[in-house]
């Protein structure tokens, strides 16, 4: 057996994974998640309903993509290694896995559920032909999508898009391309020639969402070439960068951090720090009320429980209202980590381009009890 992995073309997580695996030569099979397998034997073990899930040719279950790309690095098995050796794109590649899987969900759920005239028909048929069980009927694909869609819509407000936000986020959207297209005119990826975390990261929503459903797709092509051709770059199994001559498929030498990318991370400082400073603080308040909590736990009333609650935060002249969800703590805790574990003078290094670009806050923001993940779930330590 070769390693399945179960998701659907439109989702964002399972851009992440599918890259990874894509670029590391893996040999996989994208298997849907309207499987009668996936539901009946996959989803009782993982204990909710979630994709990515990477079945392993040994059997074993590896829910997340973070988990997975870890998994392969853990056996020494990347041809390309996803985590950087040198401290400065350590640092940068896995600030750009937080903000890359997190920070980008307003545009993304907004490009894919508010343009029907132009995405819906697509929509329409993408979402059953991956969810609705094989050979399901028209009617019971059109179950399937109203659900599903009916589901996605209700979740975009938890990330903050609503009428009143909608310019800002499309403004902050726009912002970000021409940033990124911007950076990609000096290299093929984030951080050189090759691809590491911080690619896989951003390619969860420019990829499924951004990439993928018509509207946003042609917006990328025509405001972002390079970004539009980045995509496509991280779903090939070569380097895929004629256009830049095919430069050696290394990292920046020296550990280098060209002035392009210290502003798409002053760029995450404007538009993601806020988030993450008022997710912290509400995380805190909400442990500092839940003090019995059993470590290996949850803290919620079902193991499926995703959202501990709602804060609200200043964002480009607007309140949002979004939702807290310590899976994005547990992808701090990995930034935090890489400079814990640093020595002394890496460790300075790192702090100095944090400092530079507005970016400290990730290294201050601690929550009082680690998110842990255990049996596939995010659940409090001791
Ligand atoms: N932390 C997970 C997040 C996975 C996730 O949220 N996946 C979405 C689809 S892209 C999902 O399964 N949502 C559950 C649902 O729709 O009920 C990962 O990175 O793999």
């Amino acid at each position: 057996m070769t390693y399945r992995l179960y998701g659907t073309p439109g989702s964002l997580y399972t851009g992440k994974a599918r890259s990874y695996l894509i670029k590391q030569g893996v040999p996989f099979e994208n298997r849907a998640a309207g499987e009668a397998r996936f539901r009946a034997e996959i989803v009782p073990k993982i204990g909710r309903w979630i994709i990515p899930v990477l079945e392993t040719p040994a059997g074993e279950l590896i829910q997340d993509g973070s988990e997975i790309i870890a998994h392969f690095e853990a056996e020494g098995r990347a041809r390309l290694p996803a985590y950087p050796a040198t401290p400065l794109h350590r640092l940068v590649a896995q600030v750009f896995e937080l903000f890359g899987g997190e920070g980008l969900l307003r545009p993304a759920m907004h490009y894919r559920w508010n343009f029907d005239d132009t995405n819906r028909a697509f929509l329409e048929r993408d979402f059953p032909a991956a969810l609705a069980p094989t050979g399901a009927s028209e009617a019971a694909q059109a179950e399937v999508f109203a659900m599903a869609s009916g589901r996605m819509r209700k979740a975009m407000a938890g990330f903050g898009v609503s009428p009143e936000t909608i310019p800002a986020v499309e403004a902050a959207y726009a912002e970000f391309l021409r940033l990124f297209d911007d950076h990609l005119a000096g290299s093929p990826y984030l951080l050189g020639g090759a691809p590491s975390l911080g690619d896989y990261g951003l390619i969860a929503p420019l990829y499924a969402h951004l990439a993928r459903d018509p509207y946003p797709a042609r917006m990328m092509q025509r405001t972002a070439f390079r970004v539009w051709r980045w995509v496509e770059r991280m779903n090939a199994a070569d380097q895929d960068a004629g256009e830049y001559g095919c430069p050696p498929p290394e990292l920046f030498a020296d550990d280098a951090v060209p002035e392009t990318l210290k502003r798409l991370l002053r760029f995450v400082a404007e538009d993601y720090l806020p988030e993450v400073e008022a997710f912290v603080a509400f995380t805190n308040a909400w442990l500092a009320d839940h003090p019995g909590l059993e470590p290996g736990t949850n803290g919620m009333p079902r193991t499926q429980d995703r959202v501990i609650g709602q804060t609200a935060f200043a964002w480009r002249g607007h309140e949002l209202r979004v939702n807290v969800m310590p899976y994005r703590v547990y992808l701090l805790q990995k930034v935090q980590a890489v400079v814990d574990e640093a020595a002394p003078p890496a460790r300075a290094a790192m702090r100095a381009l944090l400092d530079e670009t507005g970016l400290s806050g990730l290294l201050d923001l601690r929550v009082a009890r680690r998110v842990e993940r255990r049996g596939q779930l995010e659940v409090w330590g001791a």
